[in-house]
């Protein structure tokens, strides 16, 4: 059982930077070999990515983030009341206004805040997140540096009712299969006073799916091609951005959105640090990211299937985008 002490900053790393090189050369072999090309979205995120990503959710197009925003400045203290949680664990912990919306209303409720637990890949930002959380509430704070997919047994068991929160429709970007492994090793985390709040984008007009992926400024397109540049650094590789352009697409029966690049014409890519040489066919796409778009009923059924039920949901009146609550069942 840890103990959480005020004010307290712990940073555990379960993830080191030769762990990431190690896994970016893995996706990259398997994903530039593979028949179509894909890449996992994860490399999107060097510096650049989340300046483009926070540009991104200034778009008039990119109505998610600013929704879910909002629906927490709704209800952020109705959901603090119905979980009855004193500890916040944050999936992909944010420095963004959201984790406050959620701290101060934990703080205010019945059951106060005692704690707060980020979970991210990137160390920097975890760091001054977990800083500025200790210093402004005054509560302990036990960071933990890893991978959602391999590191969830890492969050500190304590002695409090958790709060564990995955804000973002980050889930989204998990394939099915991985999204049913995540959320099966997550539920097993939950003891019986713990609760889950899932943030989900809902299925809408697919106009204005395909505009928030593909936005009039082209802010989402460089986002989606700096993923070469990252590729370009990390692995000695020579793709040239300008010969790629941004394709967003609705998949009706998988219902999610893809983001892809394609290949303007034919061209031979060369990965130095993989010994690889890549062809890319004139017009060939290669996947960079889903995001899957949920139902009540969807999201109902995955986490009943894990274990979890639903105790609370809240939607914004557009009924774009949900947040729900779930205990173990
Ligand atoms: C923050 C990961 C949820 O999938 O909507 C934004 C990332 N991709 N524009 C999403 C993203 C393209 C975003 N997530």
């Amino acid at each position: 059982m840890t103990v959480l002490s005020p004010g307290k900053v712990t940073v555990d790393v379960r993830l080191v930077p030769e762990d990431l090189g190690q896994a970016l050369r893995r996706d990259a072999r398997a994903g530039l070999t593979a028949t179509p090309k894909t890449m996992p979205p994860v490399w999107f995120y060097d510096d650049r990515g989340c300046e483009l990503y926070e540009a991104i959710t200034r778009t008039p197009e990119y109505y998610p983030f600013r929704t879910e925003r909002d629906l927490l400045r709704r209800s952020a203290g109705q959901i603090a009341e119905a979980a009855g949680a004193s500890v916040l664990v944050e999936l992909g912990s944010g420095t963004s206004e959201k984790t406050r919306l959620l701290l101060e209303a934990m703080a205010a409720g019945t059951a106060g805040l005692a704690g707060y637990v980020p979970f991210d890949v990137a160390e920097g930002t975890l760091r001054s997140a977990a800083e500025a959380v200790a210093e402004e509430f005054g509560v302990g704070v036990h960071a933990v540096v890893g991978d959602f997919h391999e590191h969830l047994e890492d969050i500190p068991d304590l002695d409090g009712p958790r709060l564990v929160a995955f804000l973002g429709s980050t889930i989204g970007n998990f394939p099915p299969p991985q999204r049913r492994e995540f959320l099966e090793n997550l539920a097993s985390l939950l003891g019986p006073s713990d609760r889950f709040l899932l943030a989900t984008d809902l299925v809408k007009p697919v106009d204005r799916l395909v505009a928030a992926y593909d936005d009039a400024e082209g802010v989402t397109a460089a986002f989606d091609l700096n993923l070469l540049s990252v590729l370009n650094r990390e692995l000695g590789a020579d793709f040239d951005p300008d010969r790629f352009e941004h394709v967003a697409a609705w998949d009706p029966e998988n219902r999610w959105m893809e983001m892809r690049l394609r290949a303007r014409e034919a061209m031979t890519v060369h990965v130095e640090e993989l010994d690889l040489v890549v062809e890319f066919a004139a017009g060939e796409q290669m996947r960079t990211e889903i995001s899957s778009k949920f139902t009540f009923d969807l999201v109902r059924r995955e986490l009943g299937a894990v274990g979890l039920q639903v105790t609370g949901l809240w939607t914004d009146p557009a009924g774009d985008y949900l947040l729900t609550l779930a205990r173990p069942a």
